[in-house]
């Protein structure tokens, strides 16, 4: 792990993507203690963490109600859009909010932005960021969305396997997904295998 070129993206690791929540992944919350100790390591080693949120209007495509494929979730400023409390976010955590267009799901990190309304592949750029280690919510969607994204714009993309959770509408939409991922060139790793890569 070349230091400064590589950072840790956290996908909507949000209150209603967690159990008893507006669009639940089942064991969703089963991601935060490992993102916790991802987000140690990457601190430690100086390398940049982002985190994204879904970030809806009130009315928008994306919902049932407006023939979209999904309940209610993540309404701008609701408590279910809030990073789940449990998740131990540093100050320096670059925010990014996705899923503001009411034509449009926004399901990848890429149409995110920042606060100053920076895009995400800038603010990579701006800081010369090759590859990006991407864990949280939901496997088939978010983060899929946005692994395919970042191999198409040209950085390494690295599944955090340990660190992700599907919504799984049909059984097997995460293995599905991780298999596309895999497919176009993204790898994988665990908490154990880059500890050990950054111990050497
Ligand atoms: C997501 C479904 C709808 C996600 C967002 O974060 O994966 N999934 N909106
Ligand atoms: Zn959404």
């Amino acid at each position: 792990m070349k230091k400064l070129k590589h950072a840790l993206v956290i996908v909507d690791v949000q209150v209603d993507f967690c159990p008893g929540g507006a669009l639940a992944v089942p064991e969703g919350d089963a991601v935060i203690p490992v993102l916790n100790k991802y987000i140690k390591l990457f601190s430690k080693a100086g390398l940049p963490i982002f985190a994204t949120r879904d970030w809806h209007p009130e009315h928008t495509k994306h919902f049932h109600s407006h023939g979209g494929r999904w309940p209610e979730h993540c309404k701008q400023g609701s408590p279910g859009a809030g990073f789940h409390p449990a998740l131990h976010l540093p100050d320096t955590a670059v925010m990014l909010s996705k899923g503001m267009h009411p034509e449009e799901d926004g399901y990848s990190a890429f149409d995110a932005t920042d606060r100053h309304g920076a895009t995400f592949k800038n603010c990579l750029k701006q800081i010369g960021i090759t590859t990006l280690y991407f864990g949280g919510l939901a496997t088939d969607y978010c983060v899929k969305w946005s692994v395919l994204d970042a191999l198409t714009f040209g950085f390494h993309a690295v599944v955090l396997s340990d660190a992700v959770k599907g919504v799984n509408i049909d059984r097997h939409d995460t293995e599905k997904a991780l298999a596309e991922m895999h497919q176009q060139g993204a790898e994988t790793t665990t908490l154990e295998k880059l500890t050990r890569l950054l111990l050497q």
